[in-house]
């Protein structure tokens, strides 16, 4: 470890998130110690997060801890971090699979994998949920390439493709038992794809759903009636209190208008996100697959082919899906689950956290 005084670090953009990659070793082992430190880097508890690294909002207050995986089908274990931004709070309750899009590039680049020749595959086992995901991105001549001719909505230019392929878990899709719920008096799908996502048709919140966050954010009375939805549903989707954790999500949903197959606004879960995230677009893909969900009647999902087109706030994002339904033996599980993401090494260098405040006082 390199001394709590300065830290390696390499800033990355991930999709469309922003965090500070560290490998495992860089940090403090223990989980305490680790977030003391984490909230000094980021410059939290900061609403402006002023003095550290944290953009001073959840999406660019996030961290990834990346070290060599025992696990004999992984290259490298992720473990994600969720930086609060204005309370002194890290949490490893959620996965991120926008910071996932540049734990492969960041194993790389610290000498953790070999680059192949052309293009290089690393095998990650996320902690956070312990299942994996395998990353595919440009190395040529040995090196990782971010530049490319691939789109991520919700990020200006282009980059190099991380084609990011998630094996079938072996978790099944509905952490309730059922397709459809009634929680708080509203209809809802509460479904785990990787990111557990409560979906609700926007009509039933009286929003048309095609709002911008800032407009949704400033609607107190629709915050309040979220957060009781999402107080019933995390518990009945097993998560107990979720009163203070960042999952679920909530995901609303309405008829998409460009093409796609829905139009989402998702709070993750007081912010709206500008975007949506990979696991939370890859749930609700897969809460839309499944019949009999909230999403039937808006959606229009593509009859051939396994792609589904999430609209979001700032354009979509694509999720490729095959679900097997289930049946009265079995749960509904998810067979196939890709996404196309990119990410970009903005800066690798040595952060200099604030100090720790004195004690007493
Ligand atoms: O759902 C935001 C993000 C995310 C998470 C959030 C994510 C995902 O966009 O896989 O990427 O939901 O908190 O980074």
């Amino acid at each position: 470890m390199t001394g709590t005084a300065q830290v390696r670090c390499m800033l990355m953009r991930g999709g469309t998130s922003k965090g500070a990659y560290f490998l495992a070793a860089d940090l403090p082992a223990e989980p305490a110690a680790r977030a003391a430190l984490l909230l000094r880097v980021m410059g939290s508890p900061d609403p402006r997060q002023i003095d550290g690294l944290g953009g001073a909002h959840p999406l660019t207050s996030k961290v990834a801890v990346v070290s060599a995986s025992r696990d004999p089908g992984a290259d490298v274990d992720y473990l994600f971090l969720q930086v609060a931004v204005d309370r002194p709070e890290v949490t490893d309750r959620q996965n991120c699979g926008n910071i996932l899009a540049g734990v492969g590039p960041f194993a790389v680049e610290r000498g953790l994998v070999a680059a192949g020749d052309g293009e290089t595959s690393v095998r990650i086992r996320m902690l956070n949920t312990g299942e994996h995901a395998v990353a595919t991105f440009p190395t040529p001549g040995g090196r990782v390439d971010y530049g490319g001719d691939a789109v991520t909505a919700g990020v200006p230019g282009t980059a190099a493709p991380v084609l990011i392929r998630f094996p079938p878990g072996d978790r099944p899709l509905l952490p309730t038992g059922k397709v459809r719920d009634t929680v708080a008096g509203t209809a809802v799908t509460c479904v785990d794809n990787g990111m557990p996502t409560v979906l609700i048709p926007a009509s039933a919140l009286r929003v048309t759903g095609y709002e911008s966050p800032a407009d949704l954010e400033a609607d107190q009375a629709l915050g309040e009636r979220l957060h009781e939805i999402r107080l019933a549903a995390g518990r009945l989707m097993g998560l107990g209190d979720v009163a203070r954790t960042t999952v679920p999500k909530l995901s609303l949903l309405a008829p998409p208008r460009h093409g796609g197959a829905v139009t989402t606004r998702t709070f993750i879960p007081v912010r709206c996100h500008t975007a949506i995230g990979v696991l939370g677009a890859a749930s609700v893909a897969a809460g839309l697959r499944l019949p009999g969900g909230v999403g039937e009647g808006i959606a229009r999902l593509p009859g051939r082919g396994d792609r589904v087109r999430v609209e979001h706030p700032t354009g979509f994002l694509d999720i490729d899906i095959s679900v097997d339904p289930g049946s009265a033996g079995s749960a509904p599980r998810a067979r196939r689950t890709a996404v196309v993401r990119t990410a970009r090494k903005i800066f690798d260098g040595t952060v200099f956290p604030a100090p720790a405040p004195a004690l007493g006082g």
